[in-house]
């Protein structure tokens, strides 16, 4: 009994290996070397049809080996088997899924596409790099409000929280460089809490040590 898990190291890839040192499954680690296009791979797309990591292989899932792809749907699934970090109803379970698709849908694609022309690219556009950083001050502002009426974004804390927190920590001192944020006390309070489970500093171990964007190397 065992999950694969298909990663790379970045925030997307973390957030299914913190998931499953969270669970504590048993799980083996696939590198997709995205450097060499692995991820376009005939077989890797029978596993995740989007060409893109994380993506995870249950061999002992209910209907007998279940591939799951796209990080929000893998904390679901892992949440779901094991039952911890997502309740099974009610309030709770709402806000947590809430929270999840809203880190999806906003802080991964909004952060990814910052930090990808911002810290990457070789000859940003500003006025492109500024209007990004716009929408990560945004993120910041609704994260900051919330976490100043909650410890974590769903009351305890869940995979909401996992969903979020890879991209948050990720850009935390880079968007500095860039943009004025708001004030973040209630964030830095929130990221230094997940930063110091045991389960997420193994997690972000996975499969190497975390990129680093350029601009943050020492
Ligand atoms: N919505 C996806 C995004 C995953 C994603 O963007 N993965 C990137 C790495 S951070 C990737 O695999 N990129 C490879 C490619 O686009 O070719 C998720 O949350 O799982």
């Amino acid at each position: 009994m065992m999950i694969e898990l298909f990663t790379y190291e970045t925030p997307n890839g973390q957030k299914a290996s913190i998931m499953l040192e969270e669970v504590e499954l048993p799980y083996v680690v696939r590198t997709v070397d995205l450097m060499k296009g692995e991820q376009r791979a005939p077989d890797f797309l029978r596993i995740s049809p989007n060409n893109k990591v994380p993506a995870i292989v249950d061999d002992d899932g209910v209907d007998g080996r279940t591939p799951v792809f796209e990080s929000g749907a893998i904390l679901v699934y892992l949440a779901e088997k094991t039952g911890k970090l997502l309740q099974a109803g009610g309030r709770a379970r709402s806000d947590a899924l809430q929270w999840l698709f809203w880190a999806m849908a906003g802080v991964g694609p909004g952060i990814g596409r910052f930090a990808s022309v911002a810290l990457f690219s070789k000859d940003p556009d500003p006025a492109l790099v500024k209007t990004l950083a716009e929408e990560v001050v945004r993120l910041f502002t609704v994260l900051e409000r919330r976490l100043s009426e909650v410890e974590y974004l769903a009351g305890d804390y869940s995979i909401a929280d996992i969903g979020a927190f890879t991209w948050v920590a990720y850009i935390r001192q880079p968007i500095t460089k860039y943009a004025t944020l708001p004030p973040v006390a209630a964030t830095d309070r929130w990221l230094a809490a997940i930063a110091a489970r045991p389960a997420v500093q193994k997690g972000l171990r996975v499969p190497k040590s975390a990129v680093r964007p350029p601009s943050a190397r020492t």
